[in-house]
């Protein structure tokens, strides 16, 4: 379709995709409305929240670039480097590097501050944002959506051309939709929940801890991690059952928190001065993964980002997956001749690769809290690295193909199985590098993976 002010989007949710998109639409010459049940985070008086970040990932770099806001983004990144992992017995934690060198890194960036960014491009770029605007009900038969301040209890009426839902994992669109059309929702949780809290800076000022990495504190059922902020501070996550022994149910006052800590995360509490306050006032979130066997209602509506496919974050994903989801949405409407068929070819293309993605990010959550300290596991990372650099091009570890490079993610989940039979196969009876014949597990390479495609930019 060509793009042209008579072209009207309208979007819902202004979040991280739903910014991203409306910058992409409005800079190709959509008329694009986006209404946000939230208020503008740029008004007074909102800053100066908790601060939450987010691991960024080539995928969501390459996005944020065609957007032209890489600059302006990697300004406020800070490096991470690989995972420094804390072991239980408080010895030094190791860095474990993500990739060959330091071009293969990702970004911790913060969600506030990222989204406010995106807001400012999709109005610099046209776009209109209504804020404290929910989409409340749809008739799609008029093609008409009703949006609701929640503030003042006024009702919108708006007519629309199409309906892009980027409106999060509680989308108001999928809902409206639900009646329409067999989604084939099934929601998937996870029994374990969150609770961040807040490593604040020294008493000179500087991180207390690597400031260069993401930490891990694996403890076999449930772990913590930290990722760094351009304010010196960290922002720690602990993930744990919801119930159970060792669970959140288990830790119902302040007093069995600090013993939790005390005991399992005893080298993390110094570093938590704020625990007491941050343990009462931070909520307990759920988390899980959303399969949709179906995206959209014809030309009329589809859903896009955690809306159609929330995850796990434990790959750090999900955003960079709604950030690709952003890239290709744009690119099927500006070449299909009608919404029909560019809603269709962009479920086709993104569907599978969602759905590879959350299953990686499930795996991985396993892998980061049980694995990353045992010994076999970290034989198979080292044999990794040897096969990467003898291979390049050909064996890319699938953390590579997920954090560094646009490789479809369907494409990483299969080529990381073929890798891991032949990472077990070919350190079977070793205890070290050593002991690994190089040359027979050179041949399993060649016989087993095809070099890997090219992705175009
Ligand atoms: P959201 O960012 O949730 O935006 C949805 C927007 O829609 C919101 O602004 C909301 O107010 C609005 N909205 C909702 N309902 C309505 C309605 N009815 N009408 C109008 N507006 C509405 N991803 C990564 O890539 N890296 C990470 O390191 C990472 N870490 C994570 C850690 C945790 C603990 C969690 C929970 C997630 C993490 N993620 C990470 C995932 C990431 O947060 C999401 O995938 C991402 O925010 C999805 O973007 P979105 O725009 O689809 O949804
Ligand atoms: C990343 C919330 C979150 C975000 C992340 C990651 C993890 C564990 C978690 C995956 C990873 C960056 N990961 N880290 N180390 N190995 N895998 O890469 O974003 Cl829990």
């Amino acid at each position: 379709m060509n793009p042209s002010p008579d072209r009207k989007l309208t979007l819902v949710g202004a979040g991280l995709a739903g910014a991203l998109l409306a910058t992409l639409l409005a800079r190709r010459g959509w008329s694009v409305d986006v209404y946000e049940k939230r208020p503008d985070p740029r008004r007074r008086g909102y800053e100066g929240g908790r601060s939450i970040n987010l691991a960024l990932a080539e995928r969501g770099l390459h996005a944020l670039r065609q957007a032209g806001l890489q600059d302006a983004v990697m300004a406020q990144a800070v490096m991470m480097r690989g995972r420094m992992v804390h072991p239980l017995d408080g010895a030094e934690p190791m860095l474990q590097r993500y990739g060959l060198d330091d071009s293969e890194v990702i970004w911790s960036v913060h969600r506030g501050r990222l989204n406010i960014a995106l807001l400012d491009a999709a109005e610099a770029a046209g776009a209109r944002i209504h804020f404290s605007q929910r989409l409340d009900s749809v008739d799609f038969g008029r093609r008409v959506a009703l949006f609701v301040n929640d503030h003042d209890r006024t009702a919108q009426p708006q007519p629309f051309e199409a309906l892009l839902g980027a409106d999060g994992a509680g989308s108001g669109l999928r809902e409206a939709m639900r009646p329409h059309v067999a989604l084939g929702e099934r929601f998937e949780p996870l029994l374990h929940g969150y609770k961040e809290l807040e490593i604040p800076p020294a008493a000179d000022g500087g991180f207390r801890i690597e400031p260069n990495a993401l930490h891990i504190w694996p403890r076999g059922d449930y772990m913590c991690i930290a990722l760094p902020n351009t304010e010196q501070t960290f922002t720690v996550t602990l993930f744990l059952p919801m119930k159970g022994e060792r669970s959140f149910d288990a830790l119902p006052d302040l007093a069995a928190a600090r013993a939790f800590f005390e005991r399992d995360f005893a080298d993390a509490l110094p570093l938590l001065p704020d625990f007491d306050a941050d343990w009462t006032n931070n909520p307990v979130s759920g988390l899980g993964t959303l399969h949709l066997g179906c995206w959209r209602l014809n030309g009329r509506a589809v859903l896009l980002g955690d809306a159609a496919h929330a995850m796990v974050p434990f790959h750090g994903q999900g955003m960079n997956c709604a950030f690709e989801d952003c890239l290709a949405l744009d690119r099927h409407l500006a070449a299909a001749p009608d919404f029909e068929t560019a809603f269709a070819g962009f479920e086709a293309e993104r569907r599978p690769n969602a759905e590879a993605i959350q299953a990686m990010a499930l795996e991985n959550y396993v892998e980061m809290r049980d694995r990353v300290d045992d010994d076999d596991y970290l034989l198979q990372r080292a044999l990794e690295q040897v096969l990467a650099r003898r291979h390049p091009g050909h064996f890319v570890p699938r953390y590579s193909m997920v954090s560094f490079t646009c490789v479809p993610y369907a494409t990483a989940f299969e080529r990381g199985k073929l890798q891991r039979e032949i990472l077990v196969e070919a350190t079977r009876g070793c205890t070290t590098l050593e002991d690994v014949d190089l040359a027979a597990a050179d041949a399993l390479v060649h016989a087993r993976l095809p070099p890997l495609p090219a992705v175009p930019a």
